[in-house]
């Protein structure tokens, strides 16, 4: 049976924080891992608490907020060493909804190396308890990124998502830019760009409603950025190569 690691980035989730885990160990073959960036209200606690009734959740406790972008990367890198060949993203705040999960692992069976929960397919949008402005920004974000990335994907913001094992090993979890919602944008991109199969599943997203959002104006700038960031590295790796190929021809030719 294939092993999945479900992790979970947390910043003050302690109410929401232990349905979440509790639905998720429903579900065989599946184990968690909280990555808590010491969170003043004592997630961290009440992780503790669930892990003194199961050997299937793990924490890794960061010593200041760090951003989510570097928590999946520290968890990645923590299946990694395991023996884990699924890696779930899933949001702490009750957003993401692990009855989910099943169809994740179908949709990874048929040969994809990531798989996207998206809010948006064949044109519907599936979330619960946002306004207008929300879904806008949501909606416009994800149409500016994957234009300008040339990606077909319909949610590259969405954090419910599951990679595989290969996947994470081909990129280089240390040269990504981003460390908030952009990191979505920028992990789908470079698992495409990396050649392997990125699909799409529907998905339901429920607004949170305890705690608060994380989502900042700093946060945004950065995913407005990203894109083109991407595309300069893109043309940098580019020339870069011509300028070898050219410099070998030359050294070969005498
Ligand atoms: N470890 C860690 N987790 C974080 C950090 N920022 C956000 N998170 C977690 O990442 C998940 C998503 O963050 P949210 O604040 O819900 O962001 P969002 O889903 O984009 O925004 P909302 O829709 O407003 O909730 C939640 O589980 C957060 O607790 C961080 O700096 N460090
Ligand atoms: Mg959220």
């Amino acid at each position: 049976m294939n092993k999945f690691l479900a992790i979970i980035p947390t910043y003050n989730e302690k109410k929401s924080l232990p349905a979440v885990i509790d639905s998720i160990l429903k579900h065989d073959g599946f184990d968690v891992l909280v990555v808590d960036d010491a969170s003043p209200d004592g997630t961290a606690q009440v992780v503790k608490e669930v892990m003194s009734k199961s050997n299937r959740v793990s924490i890794l406790e960061r010593p200041a907020k760090l951003g989510l972008g570097s928590a999946y990367v520290t968890g990645f890198k923590w299946g990694l060493e395991l023996d884990y060949d699924y890696f779930i993203e899933i949001d702490a705040d009750g957003s993401h909804n692990p009855e989910a999960l099943p169809w994740f692992v179908k949709e990874m069976e048929r040969g994809y190396d990531l798989v996207i929960g998206s809010r948006y397919i064949a044109g519907k949008i599936s979330v619960v308890g946002w306004d207008f402005r929300r879904l806008l920004l949501s909606k416009f974000g994800n149409l500016y990124a994957s234009r300008i990335l040339g990606l077909r994907l319909t949610d590259l913001t969405s954090g419910f998502r599951c990679y595989s094992r290969q996947a994470l090993k081909a990129i280089d979890l240390d040269r990504i830019y981003s460390n908030g919602y952009a990191f979505q944008i920028e992990m789908a991109y470079l698992v495409t760009r990396a050649g392997f199969e990125v699909g799409e599943m529907p998905i339901i997203f429920y607004e949170r409603n305890s705690g608060s959002s994380k989502m900042s104006k700093k946060i945004v700038r950065e995913a407005a950025i990203l894109p083109w960031r991407l595309r300069m590295r893109e043309i940098k790796d580019f020339v870069g190569k011509i300028f070898l190929k050219r410099k070998y021809a030359k050294e070969i030719s005498g």
